[in-house]
C-alpha cells in the first residue's frame, strides 16, 4: 500500500540533499531567462557544477510570451546553432530572421541544462550577494524562498557559496542593483554605477548584448537584458538571439577561467 509519509519523505530527503549538494557550486546563475538558461546548459555541458535559482515557479522569464502574447520568438542566424544545440526547432521567415515556438524554446532550453548536469531551483530569490570584503569579490549568493519575500515576511535567509556568480535576472538586474546599493562599489561600466536601460532599438541593443556580456565585478557576470540595463544600451523586444548568445558567451568565459 501506499504511504503518505514515504512520499512526503522521498520528496523532503531528495530536495535538501541536493541543495546541502550545492551550498558550494562553482557557478550560481540567478534567474533563469533565456540568457541564464543558456549560460547553464554550457556551463554544465564543459561539466562546470552549476546551479541556477529562479524566483518564480517555471524558468524562461520572458521567452513564454514571445510578443505581446503571441508565442513565437525571433531568432537571427548566427544564434541557430545553439537551437540546434539544446534540440529546438526553427522556420525560417525571411532573409536572416528565424522563427521559433517560444513553448518549445523554453522547455528545450530548461530540459538540455538540466540534462547536461545543471541544477535549477524554482521558487528561490536571490537577495543579495555574498562578498568578500578583503580582495572585494562576490563570492556566492543569499537566498531566501520566494514565498516568503512575496509574504514580506521577516526570515534570515541562506547562502550559496559559487566561484563565479551570473546575473540573468534581466531588466531588473537584481544582484548587481544588490552589490551596488548596500556596498557603493565601482562596476565595470563608464560611470562605474549602473548606467540604466534605454528604449528600443533592436539592432543595436543585439550588438550591445553580446559586448557588453562580461566580468561586471570581481566574481560578478552579467548576462542578457542586464547587461545592456547595466551598460546604458537598448532594449530589443522579441528578438532572442543575443540572450542566448550572451549566455553562451558568459559560460565560455568562465569555463576558460576555471578549467
Ligand atoms: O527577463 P528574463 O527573460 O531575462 P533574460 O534572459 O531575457 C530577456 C528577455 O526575456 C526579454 C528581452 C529580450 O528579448 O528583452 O525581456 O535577460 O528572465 C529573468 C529571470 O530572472 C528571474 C525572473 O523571474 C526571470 O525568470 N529573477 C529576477 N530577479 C530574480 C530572479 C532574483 N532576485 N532571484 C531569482 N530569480
Amino acid at each position: 500500500m501506499l504511504e503518505e509519509k514515504t512520499i512526503s519523505r522521498a520528496i523532503i530527503r531528495s530536495y535538501t540533499e541536493e541543495l546541502c549538494e550545492y551550498l558550494n557550486t562553482q557557478v550560481a546563475i540567478v534567474g533563469g531567462g533565456p540568457s541564464g538558461l543558456t549560460a547553464a546548459y554550457y556551463l554544465a555541458s564543459a561539466g562546470i557544477k552549476t546551479a541556477l535559482f529562479e524566483r518564480r515557479l517555471s524558468p524562461g522569464g520572458g521567452m513564454w510570451g514571445g510578443g505581446m502574447l503571441f508565442n513565437k520568438i525571433v531568432v537571427q542566424e548566427s544564434a541557430l546553432e545553439i537551437l540546434q544545440d539544446v534540440d529546438v526547432c526553427y522556420d525560417h521567415f525571411e532573409g536572416e530572421y528565424y522563427v521559433s515556438d517560444a513553448v518549445q524554446a523554453v522547455s528545450g532550453l530548461t530540459s538540455s541544462a538540466c540534462k547536461a548536469g545543471a541544477k535549477i531551483f524554482n521558487c528561490l530569490t536571490a537577495e543579495d550577494v555574498l562578498l568578500d570584503p578583503q580582495k572585494p569579490r562576490v563570492k556566492g549568493v543569499v537566498l531566501n524562498w520566494s514565498a516568503v519575500e512575496m509574504a514580506q515576511l521577516h526570515v534570515d535567509p541562506l547562502t550559496v557559496e559559487a566561484d563565479y556568480v551570473i546575473d540573468g535576472t534581466g531588466h531588473d538586474t537584481d544582484v548587481v542593483k544588490e552589490l551596488v546599493g548596500r556596498n557603493g562599489v565601482q562596476l565595470d561600466t563608464e560611470s562605474g554605477k549602473i548606467e540604466g536601460e534605454h528604449s528600443m532599438a533592436s539592432h543595436q541593443a543585439e550588438i550591445d548584448t553580446l559586448s557588453n556580456t562580461r566580468e561586471i565585478f570581481p566574481g560578478l557576470y552579467v548576462v542578457g537584458m542586464a547587461c545592456n540595463a547595466v551598460h546604458g544600451s537598448y532594449r530589443m523586444g522579441p528578438i532572442f538571439g543575443g540572450m542566448l548568445q550572451s549566455g553562451k558567451k558568459a559560460a565560455e568565459a568562465i569555463a576558460k577561467k576555471l578549467l
